[in-house]
């Protein structure tokens, strides 16, 4: 058929194994079967793979997309064939328009959090395979999961961002009370502490004092060798969706709240405990400002397909400071990034269409680039 082949991979080693299958299924009940086929591939919890069958039908809860047994290729495409279809070498690199390959499936959808999915290890895997995926690259995915790397980058695109200061275990062991002293000159109490490389907020902590500040660390090592300590904030915390490759778009701002101030707007949407406020009631000029620092900073990373770009907006002066860049942002129907995308007039389901066509265009591209075989 001239259908579009969609893989799906979720599930995953991750705390968000559960986020990840519900996300699946919001995406398969999305997806329009006339012009897509549906292949998923569920990673357990124990890390194991496996293929299921062609979706001919929406699954109807996530129990379906937990596949049961221990077969590793239940479905008609098993994992080596789907990997090792498309090697770069086997077809000739400068095909004008054409896709040369054999391979299963046209374009993969990532839906992975975490240490093997979000910190760009499975985009790897997708580039070696030859595989077209949608979203962010190798690059732009590990630096979205590095903050400390992520702030370097969007320091030397000045960007403003909160202060910040950084270190590794083997660099606080032999000297805290230098960065102790660093910490509290620069920065002061109150501060937060997280572990570098968390896209959660496992491991973070407010410290108000010395002490605090001494446990936080320790907390934060529990996670990562790398630790942040960052300016607080008071603030606002405001949201924008970034989609495109070389010249990308940016949505309306939105605004997150706690569901307790949320009762004074007269709109909008509640996931979870906070509550969302599309588009944010800020000035037209501050909305622009933050769109324009919103594409710097994903063009800084070199992001690609989609990202969330995250803001503090002072509260004593409406200064803006950028926060995060998250290139695998929650992906429901209900959650921000398609939201604010709803709000700028692109419902769920052309957000899907825009995110395939851009990874294929993007593969296409990467098709045209000469490598060196010998
Ligand atoms: F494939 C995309 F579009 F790049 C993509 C991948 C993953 C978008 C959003 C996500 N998000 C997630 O995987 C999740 C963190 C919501 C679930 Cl685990």
């Amino acid at each position: 058929s001239d259908k579009i082949r969609v893989g799906l991979i979720y599930g995953g080693k991750s705390g968000e194994h559960e986020v990840s299958l519900q996300t699946a299924l919001a995406v398969i009940k999305a997806f329009d079967l006339e012009k897509y086929e549906v292949h998923p591939f569920y990673i357990t919890k124990q890390g194991d793979w496996h293929s299921g069958p062609q979706l001919t039908a929406p699954a109807e809860s996530v129990e379906a997309l937990a596949f049961q047994g221990s077969s590793e290729s239940s479905g008609e495409f098993a994992l080596q064939p789907f990997f090792a279809a498309q090697s770069a070498t086997d077809a000739p690199i400068k095909v004008s328009g054409a896709s040369a390959s054999s391979a299963p499936l046209d374009v993969v959808f990532p839906l992975l959090h975490g240490t093997f999915g979000e910190d760009g290890t499975i985009q790897g895997l997708l580039e070696m395979a030859n595989v077209a995926y949608v979203g962010a690259g190798v690059l732009a995915s590990s630096v979205g999961m590095d903050k400390i790397t992520m702030k370097k980058i969007f320091a030397q695109e000045g960007l403003p961002q909160c202060i910040f200061r950084h270190f590794t275990r083997s660099q606080w062991e032999k000297d805290n009370a230098y960065f102790l002293m660093e910490i509290e000159i620069s920065i002061g109490y109150p501060c937060f502490v997280k572990p570098a490389n968390l896209g959660s907020s496992v491991g973070v902590s407010k410290a108000r004092n010395r002490e605090e500040l001494l446990a936080a660390v320790n907390q934060a090592f529990r996670y990562d060798r790398k630790v942040i300590v960052e300016e607080f904030v008071n603030a606002r915390e405001v949201e924008v969706a970034v989609l495109g490759n070389d010249e990308p778009q940016a949505s309306v701002v939105g605004e997150i709240v706690s569901s307790s101030e949320f009762y004074d707007y007269k709109a909008k949407y509640v996931d979870g405990t906070s509550s969302m406020i599309i588009p944010a009631e800020i000035p037209h000029e501050t909305a622009e400002e933050i769109r324009e620092l919103a594409l710097r900073a994903f063009t800084a990373i070199d992001g690609s397909g989609l990202s969330r770009v995250d803001f503090f907006l002072r509260k004593e002066d409406n200064r803006i400071f950028i926060n995060e860049i998250n290139t695998m942002p929650g992906f429901t129907p209900y959650s921000m990034y398609p939201l604010l995308w709803r709000e700028s007039g692109k419902p769920y389901g052309e957000l899907i269409d825009d995110l395939i066509r851009l990874a294929l265009q993007r593969h296409a591209e990467k098709q045209r680039l000469e490598y060196t075989l010998d």
